[in-house]
């Protein structure tokens, strides 16, 4: 029915972007991940096809498709996107928004959406929500291949939704593959290509070509085997199609067989060609590899008695856009077992030499000359003991915008370390911070104005002694505005008491939910139960602590939230505040009805609007305040309006 409607007149895309804060770039885009989910993963509007979607569709080579599609965009830019599994976890699972266990940052699964929409995507977050990355295809569309008109053409709808989980929105221009009105496309407009330079900068070569350029074996780089004795290293980057890196060596061993390894999966879709020549410049073997999905090469050749010296040459395996990406090519006598992008990853211990503000570590130069828009400071650290404090020093562009400073931390271990973040003025004051997130391995904040030119000090620390671990922490000043959680419960609980509101969800969602506490003692544990009863989730905030905050989808329905005091008996009052704000617009087929909402007879005000979608009824017994004002920290400075300091 819906393919009559092809070529008499435009189709809109009319996708849904789930997180839809766009113009905030990865915090780390040269070592992103993909995943296609197994068919059976829980999206938000039910189990993913997408494997026996496509497969059964007119789409003959659809993965590559789907390949092709986000390395299009990544063969302009400062990005790599490494293929990876996926382990079928529910989307929005729990973990790191970059570089979570068991799936890829960036996960494609399709879904019935409805008639109003061919996809939706998610774009990176200061949330930090596994959600940032996915798309979800419309399993009831006809996705076709090969450019054809009686169908929607996957590689064309995969290149817009890439453009979303990239930042980037929606484009007026007509040619734009980031037009909402769905068009075939091959490419990216020349609009697409600037936009998408905009956020990451356009693609820069590899240190050995910035130093001087190694395309021809005259002109190779010169590699030496350094402390790794018998073993010769370089990582590298193909920046375009046509560029060609040439690297001269000595033979690791002497009359036997060498082996030259370039790897590359995991970390990019490069597609290579690696060719070795011998020290008259005659080629005596070489690899190819064709497949995005295992695009690991390995060249054996036998050296002479003496040594000597040899050249490989790395070069795209064909001029499309899979000839560029990142890769590390090894020279040794044995094989490769150490998988490329967890090397590349090793976070840096201090041994506490940078635990004070004197000593931090200078992250100034990072983002030096740059124009684009990524991270001003990203850095891999290891909180290594009870007493270990990292501090960074960042600094503010010199630009006369008003600009404020996010500061992001996530664990990367498989249980994540709980960090805490402090941020310092030049003068090494405390600086206070609106909480964007505070949850199991993630910490979120942003400072709302910052000095032109100034440094800061961001400290990084366990959230308390026990907590140690490797971690991530990006830093980025720029002018997004930072979503606004609103207050839908403020209210008081005496000693051993609990309190029980409704919730009514309208339109089902992606809710950010904050818990805060104040007191002297103790906490408050919120519980939320569905209809039947049934836990779905709890949320815990200490008294003297920033807010909590969790990530959910909630369907349609009425769920119950009960508030439970927590701690001792004395003293007996604590007041606690519930702050919602619904990250995702209206998912899922349309509503057949309207879900009328009441509000409950104990309550004394109700929180709804027609965009939240839910309701709450509130058992204040005063109406909540547009801000979370309430923390107290036994701190060095008070928190101003929405911002926290501790
Ligand atoms: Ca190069
Ligand atoms: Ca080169
Ligand atoms: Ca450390
Ligand atoms: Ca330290
Ligand atoms: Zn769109």
């Amino acid at each position: 029915m819906r393919r009559n409607s092809f070529g008499i007149g435009f189709t809109s895309l009319e996708d849904r972007c789930v997180l839809s804060i766009f113009g905030t770039p990865w915090a780390d885009p040269e070592h992103l991940t993909l995943s296609l989910v197994p068919d059976g993963t829980a999206t938000e509007v039910g189990a993913s096809s997408l494997v026996s979607t496509l497969t059964a569709a007119d789409s003959p080579g659809w993965e590559r498709e789907l390949y092709r599609a986000f390395q299009t965009w990544a063969s302009y830019t400062n990005i790599n996107i490494g293929l990876t599994s996926d382990n079928g976890a529910p989307l929005g699972s729990p973990g790191a928004v970059q570089g979570a266990k068991g799936f890829g940052d960036i996960r494609i699964s399709a879904a019935p959406l409805g008639q109003d929409a061919e996809a939706h995507a998610s774009p990176f977050s200061w949330t930090g929500t596994t959600y940032s990355g996915d798309v979800v295809l419309n399993s009831n569309d006809n996705f076709t291949t090969g450019s054809r008109t009686d169908g929607y053409d996957l590689f064309s709808v995969a290149l817009h939704e890439a453009g979303h989980t990239l930042g980037l929105a929606h484009s007026t221009d007509p040619g734009s593959v980031m037009n909402e009105n769905y068009s075939v496309h091959n490419g990216l407009a020349a609009s697409d290509i600037a936009a998408i330079q905009a956020l990451y900068g356009p693609r820069t070569p590899d240190a050995y070509d910035a130093a001087r350029s190694n395309d021809t074996i005259l002109t190779p780089t010169v590699l030496s085997s350094g402390l790794l004795a018998g073993k010769v290293v370089a990582d590298a980057d193909l920046t375009t199609s046509s560029d060609v890196d040439f690297y001269r060596f000595a033979s690791p061993v002497l009359g036997g067989t060498a082996n030259v390894t370039l790897q590359a999966a995991g970390l990019s879709m490069l597609n290579a060609k690696v060719t070795i020549y011998n020290f008259a410049g005659l080629p005596i073997a070489s690899a190819t590899s064709t497949d995005p999905k295992n695009n690991d090469l390995t060249v054996k050749f036998t050296t002479s008695l003496l040594g000597g010296t040899y050249y490989a040459k790395v070069e795209a395996a064909s001029q499309n856009v899979f000839g560029t990406g990142e890769y590390r090519l090894t020279v040794s006598p044995g094989t490769i077992l150490t998988p490329l992008l967890s090397s590349l990853l090793a976070p840096l211990t201090d041994g506490n030499t940078n635990d004070t503000l004197a000593t931090a570590t200078d992250l100034t130069g990072q983002s030096a000359g740059r124009k684009d828009q990524r991270f001003d400071a990203t850095f891999r650290g290891v909180i290594e003991n009870a007493r270990d404090v990292d501090v960074y020093r960042v600094k503010a562009p010199t630009t006369t915008d008003p600009r404020g400073l996010n500061v992001i931390v996530w664990g990367t271990d498989a249980t994540p370390v709980n960090s805490r973040v402090r941020i310092y003025d030049a003068n090494k004051n405390l600086v206070p911070f609106e909480v964007l997130a505070n949850d199991t391995g993630l910490f979120s904040v942003r400072v709302a104005s910052v000095t032109p030119g100034s440094t800061y000090y961001v400290a990084v620390q366990g959230r308390d002694s026990s907590q140690t671990g490797a971690y991530f922490v990006g830093a980025d000043f720029n002018n997004n505005t930072a979503p606004t959680l609103d207050v839908v419960e403020s209210n008081s609980l005496t000693a051993g008491s609990t309190t029980s509101t409704t919730l009514n969800v309208t339109s089902a969602s992606i809710f950010q939910f904050g818990l805060a506490a104040n007191g002297l003692t103790g906490g408050v544990t919120m519980t939320v139960l569905d209809a039947s009863g049934n836990v779905v989730f709890t949320l815990d905030a200490a008294t003297g602590q920033p807010l909590t905050t969790t990530v959910r989808q909630l369907g349609v329905g009425t769920y119950t939230v009960t508030y439970s005091y927590r701690g001792q008996a004395t003293p007996a009052v604590l007041d606690y505040e519930m702050l919602m704000l619904r990250l995702s617009d209206n998912i899922g087929p349309r509503a057949t009805q309207t879900t009328s909402t009441s509000s409950s007879s104990s309550s004394s005000s109700t929180t709804s609007s027609s965009s939240s979608g839910y309701s709450y009824s509130s058992t204040s017994s005063t109406q909540p305040s547009s801000s979370a004002t309430m923390y107290n920290g036994s701190s060095n400075s008070q928190p101003s309006g929405t911002a926290y300091s501790y």
